[in-house]
């Protein structure tokens, strides 16, 4: 196991906040200063001769975060966990070590692995104090991109992911011996009395947003760029519900999701939902520029509840300007995704979003009429087919769906585009097509507004 490519980049000190394309509009700052966070990264373990082998040790720790102290959830102590470096064909070996005086698990959000048994397995309990072997054989044909991990026990997942566990996977051919690409990870958190504030029931019925963006647990923080480079920043949105709509430089988006374009595609703007990632190549620009998340509505309206929203403006990270900064590794390009449009379709399907009266809080979330029971397989797929699956979202929010092990692509689009997060804004329907061709077993879909998934938005799909 190779430890390489921390923090290779540091400004030296902490310099005045820059003036970005749209000011510093970032929130929660707890000491009222105007400094901003130099650039972090998590640590990186790297897989050496096909196995990365490492504990994951969940604890309550007191941690650096946002320009201040705080007690959060870690994983290895730290907020971001590690990233993770693995390559196709690879087996990640985990022992999770459970320090919560609470039920966990993991999930490895966007790996196309089996879900059962030690593997991507969401139904596993960790007990507090228990630890568990997690063993997981990643495809030789696995395409490349981000993915990343949380855990995924149903009922704690919001909590525990808001609380600060979340960290990148990276799967690709590359060395990373002279450095890791980027990565950014994007989460957010309310702190209170130094510690991560409790959530009212009825910001888990809208799905929580946290007051302050982080970015690798930073507040804003500045990443020096030489003129003339390009930054490639691979995204992960590890937000509990907010969107990143972002916005600053011109962005060429080289992937979604893990492989999820043809070809890279050149814009303004870009919605990440959360659970979505995003393979990112920016010019450095000739002046600060900030990229930030705009202020989002997820939503047509909740009646007296009103639409809820992704927060305000908020910087990711400033771009700034620094002829002495080093350039950071280039990561390969991310794989091309399969197309599906020619295939034979073997059945079709509709899952439709409802709210209902009852359940906790007074509303109920779920999809085609019920709650999520772990006892009872709501899909059946053969294993082999190949299915369109109509998502309907009947409600007044937006619920990015995902569906773990098996990508689906957008297949009303007229380019190749595959996701594992499929926004379906409120009162909207999306048609994708997933070929189950292998991996035999039961595992889940759900919304990935966690609080909805925590309070019965999810099934069981089996694939046998
Ligand atoms: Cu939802």
């Amino acid at each position: 196991m190779g430890l390489a490519g921390v923090g290779m980049v540091g400004m030296g000190a902490v310099v005045a906040a820059s003036r970005g394309s749209d000011g510093d509009s970032s929130t929660g700052a707890a000491s009222g200063t105007r400094t901003a966070a130099e650039w972090t990264e998590p640590a990186v373990l790297e897989s050496s001769e096909g196995v990365l082998d490492l504990e994951l040790t969940v604890a309550e720790t007191t941690v650096a975060i946002a320009g201040a102290t705080a007690t959060m959830l870690t994983y290895n102590g730290t907020v971001p966990g590690p990233t993770l470096h693995v390559r196709p064909g690879d087996t990640l070996r985990v022992r999770l070590v459970n320090g919560l005086s609470e039920v966990t698990n993991l999930h490895t959000h966007g790996l196309a692995v089996s879900a059962t048994g030690a593997s991507d397995n969401p139904f596993r309990r960790v007990e507090p104090g228990e630890s568990f072997d997690y063993l997981i054989d990643i495809p030789a044909d696995h395409p490349h991109g981000v993915a990343w991990y949380h855990p995924h026990h149903h009922g704690h997942v919001a909590d525990q992911v808001f609380g600060g566990l979340y960290g990148a996977l990276v799967v690709d051919e590359d060395d990373w011996s002279d450095g890791a690409p980027r990565v950014v990870v994007v989460s957010d958190v309310t702190l209170s009395g130094g510690a991560v504030a409790n959530v009212s029931a009825m910001e888990r019925r809208m799905g929580r947003v946290g007051e302050t963006l982080l970015t690798n647990g930073a507040r804003a923080p500045q990443l020096p760029v030489a003129p003339g480079t390009t930054e490639r920043l691979l995204l992960v949105n590890a937000c509990t519900s907010r969107y990143l709509s972002l916005g600053g430089p011109s962005l060429t988006v080289r992937s979604v999701d893990i492989g999820g374009l043809a070809r890279p595609v050149s814009t303004d703007s870009l919605v990440v939902p959360p659970g979505g990632r995003a393979d990112l190549q920016v010019d450095a620009p000739a002046s600060s520029t900030a990229l930030v998340a705009r202020a989002y509505a997820r939503g047509a309206g909740m009646g007296m509840m009103g639409a809820p929203d992704s927060g305000t403006d908020a910087t990711i990270l400033t771009l700034v300007p620094d002829a002495s900064a080093a350039s950071p590794a280039t990561p390969g390009d991310a794989s091309a995704p399969v197309d599906l449009r020619d295939a034979t379709v073997a059945r079709e399907r509709e899952i439709t979003f409802t709210m209902g009266m009852g359940g906790m809080g007074g509303m109920s979330f779920l999809i085609d009429g019920r709650e999520f029971d772990p006892e009872r397989v709501d899909q059946s797929v053969r294993l082999g087919a190949v299915e369109d699956w109509t998502l309907v979202n009947a409600t007044g929010m937006d619920h990015p769906f995902h569906l773990h092990v098996w990508p689906m692509q957008l297949i009303d689009s007229d380019e190749v585009e595959v996701r594992d997060v499929v926004d379906v804004p409120a009162g909207q329907r999306v048609r994708v097509r997933v070929a189950f061709d292998r991996f035999a077993g039961p595992t889940v879909y759900h919304c990935h507004i966690l609080d909805h998934e925590d309070l019965g938005m999810m099934g069981v799909v089996e694939a046998s």
